[in-house]
């Protein structure tokens, strides 16, 4: 009797934070001899997205299928948002109801379905057509998935706030299951907006359907989010939640070799790299959702220049890199701009991190606390500052300084208020640096990371198991 064949399709939703994490998902199914179809909203927002999925496709040219999922176009008039990405979300879960025809027209049965967490209810609504078990790809830390869902709770506990997250938030939620409370200066600030916002709504709505989902598939591992894990599956968060499966930290692919057949930077990123001593440099950037604001942009610039290690900085001026048009040196002068390319570089190109964290000159990393950044960074043992701007990105930064691998820049508050001085974002890198405790934690946070994912470790064992259950 022929093996059973396993057959796993993946939907991401926008940018790369998801869109990464969904084909890290894939390629381990992939490395496990699944069959994967890969279901693609169209178009992409960023030109880094596209090229991704080009560069997966060809990768896997027998084992992947890839359909586009045509989107109906969403008058931006009728969404309150300016922010392309979340445009984009909504865009995909209005678009849902076309999934339909796409996943009866499949030829091989599916034995699970795997979409991103901003998809939630959406998917659910059409689950009579999907005829497997519905799981998500969590892109962000076990403390942020608690908010989220424990946010149910609290909505259903205080009728008289009329359900509005702006009252029932209060100073602090503290989860059940959890030694730390989130303070409501920590909560993701559009989820606290008076107004009805396209972010806060979906929480609203999917936060009490994750009870209905048959499991969760998340980016972390018991060394760094053991509490979290355990709360979520204990049912201390909310009780009916699903198997949450703790599979991270995913790695990178080849697939993601961002250079190959482009005039890309990398290669004299690394010859640079190459030419600087261990530990000497620091890498800087804030993701690729978030531009850095003009008033900041000079006191970063002098700030790495008096920091006094050499450093890497990716900025992006625009939030979609298809409108990066500007040049550096019309923003920061050409002094300016001379003295930095004294001490370090700058690009505005998209990079390849993994490439950078994993090189032996870098010794530090200042991120935004995106959650993929973060556990790239922990899987190679780099000092991490984090300077949250926006989002889940406090969440993630408090997480990262309780397991000791990490500081939080915290009083420069969301990096879009007050500018943040040149000599202060020094001090903070220097202390960054020089912390030799941060370094120990976090060489011991990369040999746990490698060990849950390598040969025999969690995710392997989590992934065969779920497989042998689905060829059931
Ligand atoms: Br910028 C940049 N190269 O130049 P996060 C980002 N990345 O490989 P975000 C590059 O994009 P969300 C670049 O390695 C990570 O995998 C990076 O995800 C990669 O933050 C991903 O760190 C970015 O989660 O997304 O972009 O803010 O808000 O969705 O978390």
């Amino acid at each position: 009797v022929p093996e059973p064949v396993v057959h796993v399709a993946f939907l991401p939703s926008a940018g790369m934070g998801h869109l990464n994490p969904c084909l890290r998902l894939a390629s381990v199914f992939l490395r496990y001899g699944c069959k994967v179809t890969l279901i693609i909203p169209r178009p992409t927002v960023s030109l880094a997205e596209s090229n991704l999925i080009s560069s997966f496709s060809s990768s896997f040219p027998h084992q992947v299928t890839q359909i586009d999922f045509k989107l109906t176009p969403l008058d931006p008039n009728t969404v309150n948002t300016n922010d392309p990405f979340f445009l984009q979300y909504e865009t995909i879960r209005r678009s849902v109801h076309l999934l339909s025809p796409i996943l009866s027209s499949l030829s091989t049965s599916l034995s699970a379905f795997i979409f991103d967490i901003f998809l939630v209810s959406p998917i659910l609504s059409i689950a009579d057509k999907i005829f497997c078990p519905s799981y998500i790809n969590f892109t962000s830390s076990a403390r942020m998935l608690s908010f989220i869902a424990y946010v149910s709770v609290l909505a259903d506990s205080d009728q008289a706030a009329q359900r509005h997250p702006s009252k029932f938030v209060g100073d602090a939620i503290q989860i059940p299951g959890f030694t730390l409370p989130i303070p409501r200066s920590s909560v993701p600030p559009p989820f606290l907006l008076e107004g009805s916002n396209p972010f806060q709504r979906m929480i609203m709505e999917d936060s009490p359907n994750l009870t209905k989902l048959d499991g969760v598939f998340m980016n972390s591992f018991e060394e760094l989010e053991g509490e979290a894990l355990a709360a979520l599956n204990e049912g201390k968060v909310v009780r009916g939640l699903p198997p949450v499966y703790g599979i991270g930290p995913l790695r990178a692919g080849e697939f993601e070799n961002v250079d190959e057949g482009q005039k890309g930077c990398m290669s004299w990123i690394l010859e640079w790299l190459n030419e600087r001593a261990e530990g000497s440099v620091v890498y800087v950037s804030l993701g690729n959702r978030t531009k850095t604001r003009r008033e900041q942009i000079k006191d970063m610039a002098l700030g790495l220049i008096e920091c006094g290690y050499s450093f890497l900085w990716v900025v992006k001026l625009k939030r979609v890199d298809r409108e990066e048009e500007e040049d550096l040196e019309d923003v920061l002068g050409r002094e300016l701009m001379s003295k930095l390319r004294e001490k370090g570089v700058v690009v505005k190109e998209f990079v390849d991190q993994i490439k950078i964290l994993e090189h032996p000159a870098v010794g530090g990393f200042v991120t935004h606390g995106g959650w993929n950044s973060i556990t790239e960074a922990i899987g190679e043992g780099v000092n991490i500052l984090t300077w949250p701007q926006g989002g889940d990105q406090k969440i993630n930064a408090e997480l990262l300084r309780m397991r000791g691998v990490g500081i939080w820049a915290e009083e420069w508050d969301w990096g879009t208020q007050k500018v943040v001085e040149g000599k202060e974002i020094a001090k903070k890198i220097k202390e960054m640096m020089s912390n030799e405790s941060l370094r120990v934690k976090a060489g011991e946070m990369k040999d746990a990371a490698r060990k849950a994912c390598g040969v025999g470790g969690s995710c392997e064992v989590t992934i065969k198991r779920l497989i042998e259950e689905w060829k059931r």
